[in-house]
């Protein structure tokens, strides 16, 4: 019998369960967990891609100081050593722990415990500040909690899912399989509020491209209609919720004018008003919203204006009824929950003067922080003035990810002392750090995760820790006896800190508090092994929803409606940066791409960094599809592949967050990103940046393939992408080599060179070949036209020899025979790429998603290209016009 675990995939918020199986070669197999509440069996590409991200290549096995391998114990004095030094020299708010979502609940515990109550600051911030927390102030305000009142099940029973801000086809694909496949069971409604037309609205009835930052507006206008409807939910709203006649008011005083609001919003009037119809009419109304709500200097003003809509209408807590925040991370909840924001204290516990007494009595600790630390963009901005001097960054990657990166990698380099701990070799954030520090991943931790619907569920390990790393609960224990605080750091697995947090959350709650656990107090190692993914809160009380009883938790145990008003973004375009740069995620990568970047299959979708730009303003600005642009905003710059795609509007972009400089030139996203934060919660404004956009000429482009990484920094523009056997790397130079045969020598390595120059059209072709195969590749051009597609070369590096022919055809840049290339992967399971799904609708008719499945398999595993396949049908079946492109 196979050897088999369960555990929950490490990627996103919808927490699906996983089942790893181990082969007899020693690697694994994934597949979905068919008995998990999240997915029932099904993965996304990603999920179903973690076996090819799980080898050692790039793994940091060892711990340095300044750079220097040193033995873990070591590492770890010093560690302990300057933070309590810092901290008695400076006070406790010289230092900080800047945390993640991705850690598991048992990690965040422990850090929160030692900096709050032991080192005694609340200088502990983590990477959800720049996802959840406007969601976080929203609920709080309203609830009195940070509560998720709904649950997935909801996606099945709701006659309307209204969607804002959130891309669920490509960010929490399972969820979008559930909702497209109650679609087609029940017909289910679905609203896309988005300013872009993404992959999601391959299942929209109704799209409102919203003007960027307008939600509030759009949200006081449905209000405003409710009202004026008669859709007051009477009963619920005298009994159970405070400030509906303010938030109403509010509303009507701002958005009576339908037809003015529309235009505001830039959105057709009828459509607005089918919208705010729907809503009106439609009892079961799911509201669900991500992102594209909460990073906005406006975000916590966004979701309280949804959830006076729900409040209002008592729509909240009932089946297939009320708002659902998406949360990004595996367990960005479990953070919120243990107190890993710096304005939490712990177990959903604020900074109020009981609270802080019974969490110091509860830890019987000598300190404990008596106020909010610094937020996340705020706490960088300490580091730069000095105030912060000692910093400990665990699984993030703010040189990327924060906005204003060059200014928080400023702040880094004058710190006096920065601890990053990771599990691979090369982070933006590592160039930074004094000590470094190897973590465990996932498939080598044990913990719990608590996913967007409140449900908790196990990791399991099913792997040796490799060299020195540790579970990062384990890394913060070993430092936290270190700095003499032996007797309350004193757990031995991750069992003993999660009995702990249960613990905690049963203190003195008595219902008071909505995370709830006691019920798994006393639990036996072996009980908590076995934990069946199961939904807070886990007590005598126990509920699939909250608030359809009108209990709330603030201090009158009412609800609050806000009365919200529309705050236009700070920084609007102006005549030197007239456009609106808009930022996300795309398919097939994770983030900073430290894990999902090592699959060649998630590699193969979108290669590239890009700027998807509207036609209308490429031509404007004189750029054409795959030209090069400089993207410049007051913060920063990129340089990046253009896009031209009708799925944006005239004068808004997009620019994926995932690409950095372990990858790539100049496509830093938080180097453009302004720095602007929601005054409640301190969430950043990534979604709006007033940039500048121009043509940016190199003096050659090419294309280059090599089994190791090659040097980059004669460059002006690279890209580094995975292929089978190969890296594959976009170029291009400014300047050319005074030598192009010693450049191709250098950069190729030894071998057998072939080579082929034509000067008249500066065309330079190289291939080393080594044991019969090539093991580089160098293809430049004048022009970008002329540089060849891709796979069919990548192809060859995976070849056991290649012939006579093949080799040839590397120096024409053209395959051999009828070798059809693929094009960009588009359905990463089968591997099928656009060409071919080209060329099954011109040559063979497959005009439907369904009759390509049928014919090329695509689409038909995961279902996460569907909606690509479905555009690329609309595309080969219109006849003229600019191309449309998935966003
Ligand atoms: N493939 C993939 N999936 C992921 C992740 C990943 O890295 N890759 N990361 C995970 C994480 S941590 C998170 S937080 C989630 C994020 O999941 P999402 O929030 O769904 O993803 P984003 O692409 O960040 O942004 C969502 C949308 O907000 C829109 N938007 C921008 N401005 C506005 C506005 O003013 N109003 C409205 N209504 N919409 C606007 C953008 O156009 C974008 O399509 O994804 C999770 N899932
Ligand atoms: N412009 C722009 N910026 C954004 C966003 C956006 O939409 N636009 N989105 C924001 C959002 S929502 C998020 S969540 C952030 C995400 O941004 P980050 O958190 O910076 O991105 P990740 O690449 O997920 O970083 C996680 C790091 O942890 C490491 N790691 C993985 N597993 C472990 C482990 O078990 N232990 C340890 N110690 N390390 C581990 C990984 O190798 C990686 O280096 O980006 C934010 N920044
Ligand atoms: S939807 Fe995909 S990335 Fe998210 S948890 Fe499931 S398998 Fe992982
Ligand atoms: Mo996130």
């Amino acid at each position: 019998m196979a050897d088999q675990k369960r555990t929950t995939c490490p990627y996103c918020g919808v927490g699906c369960g996983v089942l790893v199986t181990k082969q007899e070669d020693g690697s694994v197999q994934i597949k979905g967990d068919p008995d998990h509440p999240a997915n029932f069996g099904k993965l996304c590409s990603k999920g179903s891609a973690l076996g090819e991200t799980l080898g050692l290549e790039n793994r940091l096995l060892e711990p340095k100081i300044e750079g220097q391998t040193v033995k873990m114990d070591e590492a770890l004095n010093v560690v302990a050593q300057r933070f309590k030094e810092t901290a008695e020299k400076y006070g406790p708010d010289s230092v900080a722990f800047y945390v993640s979502g991705q850690l598991l609940s048992e990690d965040y515990y422990v850090a929160n415990k030692l900096i709050k109550g032991f080192i005694g600051t609340a200088n502990i911030d983590t990477n959800s500040r720049l996802c959840m927390s406007s969601s976080v102030v929203g609920h709080k305000r309203a609830f009195g909690s940070d509560t998720v009142p709904q649950t997935y099940e909801d996606l099945e029973k709701a006659d309307l899912v209204v969607l804002v801000g959130s891309n669920l086809a490509w960010c929490h694909p399972v969820l979008f399989q559930r909702l497209k496949a109650a679609q087609k069971e029940r017909g289910t409604k679905v609203v896309v509020i988005d300013p872009r037309r993404t992959a999601t609205c391959e299942i929209a009835d109704l799209h409102l491209a919203v003007k960027p930052g307008y939600d509030v507006l759009l949200f006081n206008g449905l209000l405003n209609y409710l009202a004026q409807n008669g859709a007051q939910d009477s009963v619920y709203v005298d009994n159970h919720i405070e400030g509906c006649e303010q938030a109403v008011a509010m509303a009507a005083e701002q958005a009576s004018d339908y037809q003015v609001l529309a235009r505001q919003c830039d959105i057709a009037l009828a459509d607005l008003m089918t919208f705010y119809d729907w809503f009106l009419k439609t009892e079961k109304t799911l509201s669900m919203y991500s992102q594209g709500v909460n990073q906005s200097s406006q975000g916590s003003d966004k979701v309280n204006s949804i959830l006076n809509c729900h409040l209002y209408t008592g729509r909240i807590g009932k089946e297939g009824c009320g708002p659902l925040s998406v949360t990004g991370q595996p367990n960005a909840m479990g953070g919120r929950e243990v107190g890993g924001l710096a304005n939490m204290l712990a177990a959903h516990m604020d900074f109020t003067p009981e609270a802080i007494s019974r969490v110091k009595t509860f830890w019987d600790s000598p300190t404990i922080a008596g106020k909010p630390g610094h937020k996340a963009v705020d706490m960088f901005e300490a580091v730069h003035k000095g105030e912060i001097k000692a910093i400990w960054i665990m699984a993030t990657n703010p040189a990327v990810s924060l906005p204003d990166a060059n200014r928080v990698r400023k702040a880094l380099e004058t710190c006096e002392f920065v601890v990053v701990s990771d599990c691979v070799q090369n982070t933006d954030t590592m160039a930074y750090a004094n000590v470094v520090l190897p973590a465990a991943t996932w498939g080598e931790r044990n913990g719990t995760v608590t996913n967007t619907e409140r449900c908790i569920s196990r990791q399991h390990s099913f792997k040796e820790l490799p060299g020195e790393a540790l579970p990062d609960w384990k890394i913060i224990t070993r430092v936290a006896q270190k700095m003499g605080f032996e007797k309350a750091f004193s757990y031995e697995t991750s069992y003993d800190v999660f009995a702990e947090h249960v613990a905690l959350s049963a203190y003195e709650n008595e219902g008071t508090r909505d995370f709830d656990l006691s019920s798994w107090q006393g639990l036996s190692r072996e009980e908590f092994d076995a934990i069946e993914p199961i939904k807070w809160p886990i007590n005598n009380n126990p509920k699939d929803r909250f608030f359809a009883d009108g209990k709330f938790y603030t201090a009158s145990g009412k609800a609050n409606m806000l009365a919200v008003d529309l705050k236009a973004p700070k920084h609007t375009p102006t005549a030197k940066y007239p456009y609106v740069l808009n930022t996300g995620r795309i398919r097939d990568q994770w983030h900073t791409m430290t894990r999902s970047g090592l699959s060649p299959r998630l590699s193969s979708h979108l290669h590239e960094p890009y700027l998807d730009i509207h036609p209308d303003t490429a031509l404007k600005e004189g750029l054409k599809k795959q030209d090069l642009v400089k993207v410049e905003s007051k913060w920063g710059e990129a340089i990046l592949r253009v896009k031209t795609c009708d799925t944006v509007k005239p004068g808004e972009l997009f620019m994926p967050m995932h690409w950095n400089d372990e990858n790539s030139a100049h496509a830093v996203v938080g180097r453009l990103v302004n720095p602007v934060t929601d005054p409640f919660s301190g969430q950043p404004e990534s979604k709006h940046t007033p940039v500048n956009v121009s043509k940016f000429q190199p003096d050659w482009h090419g294309l280059l393939f090599s089994r190791e990484k090659i040097e980059t920094s004669g460059f002006v523009y690279w890209t580094r992408s995975r292929s089978n056997g190969c890296y594959v790397y976009d170029l291009a130079g400014l300047g050319e080599p005074s030598n192009w045969d010693e450049y191709a020598s250098f950069l190729l390595g030894e071998g057998e060179l072939l080579s082929m120059e034509d000067k008249k059209r500066k065309h330079h072709r190289y291939a080393v070949i080594k044991d019969n195969v090539p093991s580089g590749v160098l293809i430049t051009s004048e022009n970008q036209g002329n540089i060849p597609t891709r796979n069919w070369i990548a192809g060859l590096f995976d070849q056991s020899e290649v012939s006579m022919e093949e080799r040839i055809s590397l120096l024409s840049a053209k395959p051999v025979g009828d070798v059809a290339e693929k094009g960009a992967i588009v359905c990463s399971c089968f591997n099928i790429g656009l060409f071919q799904i080209q060329r099954a609708i011109a040559d063979e008719g497959k005009v439907s998603v369904e009759a390509i499945g049928q014919h090329l398999k695509a689409g038909t595993n995961c279902g996460s290209c569907q909606s690509e396949i479905k555009d690329i049908i609309a595309q080969a079946t219109t006849t003229s016009g600019d191309k449309k492109q998935v966003a």
